[in-house]
């Protein structure tokens, strides 16, 4: 299926917060209720639309939390311009990692560090009971580091969409105002020249397509690394 724009991003945090589950519901509308640790990494596709008509394929990188992988995972940080920052609001010390993640993502994303959209997730919102982070304490974290923010749930699909969604949004507005420069090779965004239609942003290098009807799923399969 054709798109105007793809953007790589990159899912990460700890162990068992959910990553692979929020992918797999949103490419998928699928939840696992067991943990198969995801080795190295792990990699799904998914077109949206953003601003009623610009078609969006989103690349995503599905990391594993576990530190042994940690070399490997780091490598894909590269060129991505938007990422999910994920921790469990059931299991404290996944949000008390979300700083080293924070480090670890802007130091290797290359060019793209400063320019990255980034949203915390505080995934498992499902399991009220349970809290262990308050929505209030996952809002200042993002609020002090300028990030997005949300709250999830892999298992009942609250907000997943919305969140890989506001991230392409956020990514496509950076572009259109000339915070992100979609030439710059070392960014994770390609444009796709459609014929017939110009316009958009990037110089006009965007083409617009028929106007989207919300959310195209496109399943690219996943494959580990
Ligand atoms: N209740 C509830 N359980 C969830 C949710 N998301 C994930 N889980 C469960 O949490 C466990 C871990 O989920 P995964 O998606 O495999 O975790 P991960 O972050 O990918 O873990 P690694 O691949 O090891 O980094 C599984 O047993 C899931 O079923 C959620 O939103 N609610
Ligand atoms: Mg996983």
């Amino acid at each position: 299926m054709s798109h105007d724009l793809l953007i790589k991003l990159i899912v990460i945090g700890n162990t068992s917060v959910g990553k692979s589950c929020l992918l797999l519901q949103f490419t998928d509308k699928r939840f696992l209720p067991l943990h198969n640790s995801t080795i190295g990494v792990e990699f799904g596709s998914k077109l949206v639309t953003v601003q009623d008509q610009v078609r969006v394929k989103l690349q995503i990188w599905d990391t594993a939390g576990q530190e042994t992988f940690r070399s490997i995972t780091r490598s894909y940080y590269r060129g991505a311009i938007g990422a999910l920052l994920v921790y469990d609001i059931t299991r404290r010390e996944s949000f008390m990692h979300a700083e080293r993640w924070l480090s670890e993502l802007r130091e290797n994303a290359s060019g793209c560090g400063e320019k990255m959209v980034i949203m915390l997730v505080g995934n498992k919102c499902d399991r009220e009971g349970r809290r262990a982070v308050s929505r209030e304490e996952g809002e200042a974290f993002a609020r002090e580091h300028g990030l997005l923010f949300t709250e999830t749930s892999a298992k009942t699909r609250v907000n997943v969409d919305e969140a890989f969604v506001r991230v392409a949004e956020a990514v496509y507005e950076k572009i259109e105002t000339g915070v992100i420069d979609p030439a710059d090779e070392s960014v994770g965004i390609r444009f796709v020249q459609r014929a017939g239609r110009g316009g958009g942003a990037g110089g006009g290098r965007v083409a617009v397509g028929a106007r989207g009807g919300g959310e195209e799923a496109e399943k690219a399969g996943s494959c580990a690394c």
